[in-house]
C-alpha cells in the first residue's frame, strides 16, 4: 500500500488530496496519514497541508543534510554545512561566509539556484535534482594556485563518478563529460592580493537527476545527466560524499606538496580533447590548434595551425569537429 501511495504522489507535482487517496486505492485516511509518516521517516519529504492534501516535495536520493552528514567522510571540507532549499548562488552565499574566521571548508548546499552561474557569468540551470554545491577555503597559498584548484576538482569529481559508474571523461580545465556531453562543471573563484589567497570558493555543479524535461532545449544536445545516461535515479548525497571525499584528498595534497600530482595524472589519463582539433579562446584571443597534453602546474599544451608549440593557462575549449 505504501508504494501504491508512493505512486500516486510521484506521478504528479500537485497536492493530492486525502479523499482522492483513499477512493482510489479503497484505505481510510488514518491509513494513508500513517503510510506518510513512514514513507517520511524513509526520507520522502512530504508536505501536508488541511484541504488540499499531499504533495511530494523530494525522495530520499535527493540531496538531503541527514544523509549527507551520515556518508560524508572528510576531516575539513564539510564540517560547516549551510544547507539551502533554495537560493541566487550557493557561490555567493559561500563568498559572503569568508568574512567569518572559522569559515575554512564550509559547505554550501542547495536544492535548488534562481541564477545558478558559470565561469565569466554565463548562466547555470540549476533546477531540483541536481548537486549544487559550494566549497569555501582559506589556504595559506599564492594567487597562482587558484588555477590548481579547479583541474584537482575536475580530477575529484572524474574520480566520484568512475566509482559509481559512469565513466567520464575531462574536458580541461573545468567540464566533466559523460558520452560527449556536460554532465558537471566547476567555476573557481578567488579573493587575493598580490601575493596572497584571502579565499576561495569553489562551486561545483552535478546533473544527477535531471530528467529531459529538466534539461533546457538550448542545452539540449549538450547537457546530459546521471538518469538520463544511466536509465536510473541515483543518491545524490552518496555522489557528493564521494566527491567530496576525494576533493579534500587531493587538496590536502596540494597544501602539503604544492602540487597536484596525483590530479594531473587523471587529468591527463581521462582526457577528452588531448589529441583532438579544439578551438581555444584564451588571453591572447582565438585560436585554432590541437591539444597535446597537460603540464605538471595544469597547464594545456597546444599546437596552432602555425605549428606553434604554447601553453595555456586558462581558456574556454570546444571540439572543433562536434561540441
Ligand atoms: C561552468 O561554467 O561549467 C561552471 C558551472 C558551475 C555551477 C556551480 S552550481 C554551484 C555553484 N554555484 C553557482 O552559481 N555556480 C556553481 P562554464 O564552463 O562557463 O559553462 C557554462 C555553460 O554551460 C552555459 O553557458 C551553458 O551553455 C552550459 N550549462 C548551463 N547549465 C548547465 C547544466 N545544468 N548542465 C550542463 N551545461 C549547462
Amino acid at each position: 500500500m505504501k508504494r501504491k501511495i508512493l505512486n500516486l504522489l510521484e506521478s504528479t507535482t500537485s497536492f493530492i488530496s486525502g479523499e482522492e487517496i483513499s477512493n482510489s486505492l479503497g484505505v481510510s485516511r488514518a491509513a494513508i496519514w500513517k503510510h506518510i509518516n513512514s514513507l517520511k521517516l524513509e526520507g520522502y519529504n512530504i508536505e501536508g497541508v488541511s484541504k488540499r492534501g499531499y504533495r511530494l516535495i523530494t525522495s530520499p536520493e535527493n540531496i538531503n543534510l541527514l544523509q549527507i552528514k551520515e556518508m560524508l567522510k572528510t576531516k575539513l571540507i564539510g564540517n560547516n554545512i549551510v544547507f539551502l532549499n533554495e537560493t541566487e548562488s550557493t557561490n555567493i552565499v559561500a563568498r559572503d561566509l569568508a568574512v567569518n574566521p572559522d569559515a575554512d571548508g564550509t559547505l554550501v548546499v542547495a536544492r535548488t539556484q534562481k541564477s545558478g552561474k558559470g565561469r565569466l557569468n554565463r548562466p547555470w540551470h540549476s533546477p531540483l535534482g541536481g548537486i549544487w554545491l559550494s566549497i569555501l577555503l582559506k589556504p595559506n597559498l599564492e594567487p597562482i594556485y587558484a588555477s590548481k584548484i579547479t583541474l584537482l576538482t575536475a580530477a575529484a569529481l572524474s574520480k566520484a563518478l568512475i566509482l559509481n559508474d559512469f565513466h567520464v571523461k575531462i574536458k580541461w580545465p573545468n567540464d566533466i563529460i559523460l558520452n560527449n556531453k556536460k554532465v558537471s562543471g566547476v567555476l573557481t573563484e578567488m579573493s587575493c592580493e598580490m601575493d596572497k589567497i584571502n579565499y576561495i570558493v569553489v562551486g561545483v555543479g552535478i546533473n544527477v537527476n535531471l530528467e529531459e524535461k529538466d534539461i533546457p532545449e538550448a542545452l539540449g544536445n549538450k547537457a546530459t545527466s546521471l538518469l538520463l545516461e544511466g536509465g536510473k535515479s541515483i543518491n545524490e548525497n552518496k555522489i557528493l560524499c564521494d566527491f567530496l571525499y576525494y576533493f579534500e584528498k587531493f587538496y590536502f595534497e596540494l597544501l602539503e606538496t604544492f602540487e597536484i600530482s596525483s590530479s594531473i595524472e587523471i587529468c591527463r589519463e581521462l582526457s577528452w580533447i588531448i589529441g583532438k582539433e579544439i578551438s581555444i579562446n584564451g588571453a591572447s584571443g582565438k585560436e585554432q590548434a590541437i591539444a597535446l597534453d597537460i603540464t605538471p602546474l595544469g597547464q594545456l599544451v597546444i599546437r596552432t595551425t602555425e605549428g606553434k608549440v604554447k601553453t595555456i593557462l586558462s581558456g574556454d575549449v570546444t571540439l572543433t569537429e562536434s561540441y
